[in-house]
């Protein structure tokens, strides 16, 4: 018997401090916008309004708030002394990326956040969760401690729930969560299959990229074994280096997958063809039916980058139909919105709709559609053990967009951190945001 399985998207609430660090070595929008004013303000609306859409078809939609920040005990470990404010000064005048990281709000991209295996996919029939240690980037390493501990909150039931610790913090086990997997399936709420793609080996030779090779093989298949994946449900593959140089800093950026439909880019794999054989092959093994993989070559990387194409979210909408959630980038490219009428015509269409937003705040930053979301699928008995308030409702949304508009600057540059209210807002902030989601005291400044 098939238990009731849905997809839940988990957004990251963008928190107060969302700015421009430039701190992605390898994420062209990252670094292209080092320095310049952001407006967080917008940057939480537009990830609510996207929420909102999401919800509004019918799929799954719930929300993780925001990590906290800054981290002041980055300062004081890299050998900043005295007050809090006279920290701040002295890392704006000698380190100011070290400051820029103290103050990220790069929590807000949950695809990074964790790994999850739902419970239909694993040998113990349990949901594993293994967050990403993020090493690659100093600012994202600072999440995975802070975000482990969150999602066992957000999963509180431990019989249901097996959270692994993040991989160890060595680039061995670079890890980034599910921005690097795909899972398939043919039935929803049957076993699917797994796609992890990575960019290193580092038991191996790995060719060699100007930009960093953020996943390794050896964090890939960790996971894979700590989740409990029948090996016969697990392909590897390895990213290609071509693409990670042109700032395809995460596979989420280059294919992307939702059911029994694949799209990637003819540029994606190191060994493209042999990659979608093994994936046709096995999936046809363990879902009794064949993947619609569909290859894109009628726009280049750089395409993929700008447009963000492949980070669109694909979702079944309750009447059924195949929706492409897309940034607004991807309509303004003809050729990359040409393929997106392409998917759309005729009677084999394999995309029924599609929704173009403004996400323009994250994107600045390398964060589409589908950054800001981790999906995880989940039973009736386990959406239950989680806290309900997280689940987006329209009171909700109506809720936290006025604790946005009351809360969150218009505008923040990085000597804004000098400002000691700023401080003293983001704490108000996020206390009152966990009293609005009944979650009780998560941050290290409530207990
Ligand atoms: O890790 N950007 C993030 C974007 C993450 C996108 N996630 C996925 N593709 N799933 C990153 O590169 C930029 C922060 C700054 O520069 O201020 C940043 O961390």
């Amino acid at each position: 018997m098939t238990l009731a399985y849905r997809e839940f998207n988990f957004d990251g609430l963008v928190g107060p401090t969302h700015h421009y660090g430039g701190l992605a070595e390898g994420n062209r929008a990252s670094v292209g916008h080092r320095f310049q004013d952001s407006h967080p303000r917008i940057a939480a609306l537009q990830g609510l309004k996207k929420m909102r859409a999401l919800a509004g078809m019918g799929v799954g939609q719930a929300i993780l708030p925001p990590l906290s920040r800054p981290r002041l005990d980055l300062l004081r470990r890299a050998g900043f002394t005295g007050t809090d404010q006279q920290m701040i000064d002295a890392a704006l005048l000698h380190s100011p990326s070290l400051l820029s990281a103290a103050f990220s709000a790069s929590g807000m991209w949950t695809a990074n956040a964790a790994m999850f295996a739902p419970s239909c996919d694993s040998r113990d029939g349990c949901v594993h969760i293994t967050p990403a240690n993020l090493v690659s980037n100093l600012h994202r390493s600072l999440e995975a401690d802070e975000t482990a501990d969150l999602l066992k909150k957000i999963f509180p039931n431990f019989e249901l729930f097996k959270h692994h610790p993040p991989l160890p913090k060595t680039v061995a086990f670079s890890d980034e969560g599910a921005a690097n997997h795909i899972r398939f399936f043919g039935l929803e709420g049957g076993r699917g299959m797994h796609l992890f793609v990575y960019g290193r080996e580092y038991f191996g030779v790995s060719p060699v990229t100007r930009y960093p090779q953020r996943q390794t093989l050896e964090a890939c298949q960790a996971v894979a074994r700590l989740h409990q994946l029948p090996e016969e449900t697990v392909v590897f593959a390895r990213q290609s280096p071509v693409a990670i140089d042109a700032g395809v800093f995460h596979n989420d950026v280059i294919s992307t997958g939702h059911g029994a439909l694949f799209l990637y880019h003819a540029e994606a794999f190191a060994d493209g063809p042999s990659v979608v054989d093994r994936l046709k092959k096995i999936f046809e093994e363990t879902q009794h039916r064949s993947l619609c993989a569909i290859e894109i070559n009628e726009f280049s990387l750089a395409d993929s980058v700008q447009s963000y194409f492949f980070n669109s979210q694909i979702v079944t909408r309750s009447d059924g139909r195949t929706v492409m959630v897309a940034p607004a980038e991807s309509e303004e490219n003809p050729k990359v919105r040409s393929v997106i009428a392409g998917l759309m015509k005729g009677a084999d269409a394999v995309i029924g709709d599609v929704v173009f937003l403004d996400l323009r705040e994250s994107m600045q930053n390398g964060g589409g559609p589908a950054c800001l979301r981790t999906r995880v699928v989940l039973n009736e008995e386990e959406q239950r053990a989680v806290p309900p308030r997280v689940f987006f409702s329209e009171p909700l949304f109506d809720e936290l967009t006025s604790w946005v508009e009351r809360y969150y600057r218009e505008s923040l540059s990085l000597s804004d951190f000098r400002d000691p209210a700023l401080l003293v807002e983001i704490q108000t902030a996020l206390d009152n945001l966990t009293q609005i989601l009944e979650l009780g005291p998560i941050y290290s400044f409530q207990k």
